[in-house]
């Protein structure tokens, strides 16, 4: 199940869904001590936030769906540097992926965190990854970037300008600084490469929609992968024998995980993986609760899969459960490698 990521050589193509169970060090342990392939850290801010009221999170009994608004609760970008920090041998032993999610609530937060980040390059030692949140629903008063057409390209443009320019400085300083490891950031081909970039999107159901953002993200070279998508926004569920809402936060509207989203998550994978071709590789994040599901991301195009709701429902240990599964399917299907399927889906 070995997956190439870039230049990760990760033990297989899963990881948990952003948010799901990933938010305290104790949750980050869980799956460090699963046999998941990466880890993410819930999306974060400059400061700790409470995030919204709950109940902000519901599931019903089958399982269809989840529901969610959270409203960003996190610990804060330094909280999550130091648990890399810490734990950063140990998950490179044990070959994991490590993955940093920011949500900065304007342009200006998710800056200040590159700052934060770069300030000490030596926090670049303990990232594989770092991923830009452009689709949290959950917000008051805060629409998803990723729906901004008008301002994405301007907003990415500010954002990887910053990295060029904190990449340069870095650079100049390891020039004096021989102790660290020289990471090598002219060409994302390089296999030394450190810092892949990332961006988290929503889920687009107009083709023209997924025309306009890969031609955007088509403009920004650094741009590693994209995992989408983010819950689908703004749902409602509705509990009849109380006649209410299930969730708190915006009059039980939130964000709609599970496996209800998962033929969105599929297209939205697919048909960027036919628009960006290999330039920008794919999480494909959306529904995937057994082996079949995991299957059918790849078969779509994704290079890694995330899990979320089913972490959610069944904890961690479901990860060995979905990765059995595709190993059955691989061996009636007389596949070995997941090259050998990824994005070969087939039309009528
Ligand atoms: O915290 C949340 O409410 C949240 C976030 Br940041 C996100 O990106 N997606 C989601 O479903 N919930």
């Amino acid at each position: 199940m070995n997956t190439t990521f870039y230049h990760l050589n990760l033990i297989n193509p899963l990881i948990n869904a952003s948010g799901v169970k990933c938010m305290y060090s104790s949750q980050l342990d869980e799956l460090a001590s699963s046999n998941i392939g990466s880890i993410v850290t819930k999306t974060c801010t400059p400061s700790p936030r409470q995030g919204n009221p709950e109940p902000r999170y519901y599931e019903p009994k089958n399982h269809l769906l989840t529901i969610n608004s959270m409203g960003l609760p996190n610990e804060g970008v330094q909280y999550y540097l130091d648990y890399y920090k810490k734990k950063s041998a140990s998950l490179q032993l044990s070959g994991k992926g490590r993955f940093l999610s920011l949500g900065g609530l304007s342009i200006n937060e998710n800056l200040n965190m590159l700052d934060i980040i770069y300030q000490n390059p030596e926090n670049l030692t303990y990232l594989d990854a770092i991923e830009v949140n452009l689709s949290c629903p959950n917000i008051v008063g805060k629409a998803q970037l990723g729906y901004d057409f008008q301002n994405l390209e301007s907003y990415l443009r500010v954002i990887f300008t910053k990295i060029k320019k904190l990449e340069e400085m870095l650079l100049v300083d390891m020039t004096k600084n021989v102790e660290l490891e020289k990471p090598e950031l002219k060409d994302k081909d390089d296999t030394k490469y450190k810092v892949l970039i990332g961006c988290k999107l929503p889920p687009y159901f107009d083709m023209s929609h997924f025309q306009l953002v890969a031609d955007i993200l088509n403009k920004f070279p650094r741009l590693d992968y994209i995992n989408c998508i983010n819950s689908i926004g703004n749902g409602l569920v509705i509990d009849s024998d109380t006649e209410t809402v299930v969730i708190k936060p915006k009059n039980g509207f939130g964000g709609l995980g599970g496996k209800l989203v998962k033929p969105t998550a599929l297209a939205n994978v697919h048909q960027f993986y036919r628009l960006l071709g290999d330039k920008v590789k794919i999480i494909g994040c959306g529904g995937v609760s057994n082996g079949d599901d995991l299957f059918q991301m790849i078969l779509a195009g994704a290079t890694l899969v995330a899990v979320g709701s089913q972490i959610m429902i069944k904890g961690v240990k479901c990860i060995d459960t979905i990765l059995r599964e595709l190993e059955d399917i691989m061996e009636k299907k007389s596949y070995s490698t997941l090259d050998e399927f990824r994005g070969k889906l087939q039309y009528m």
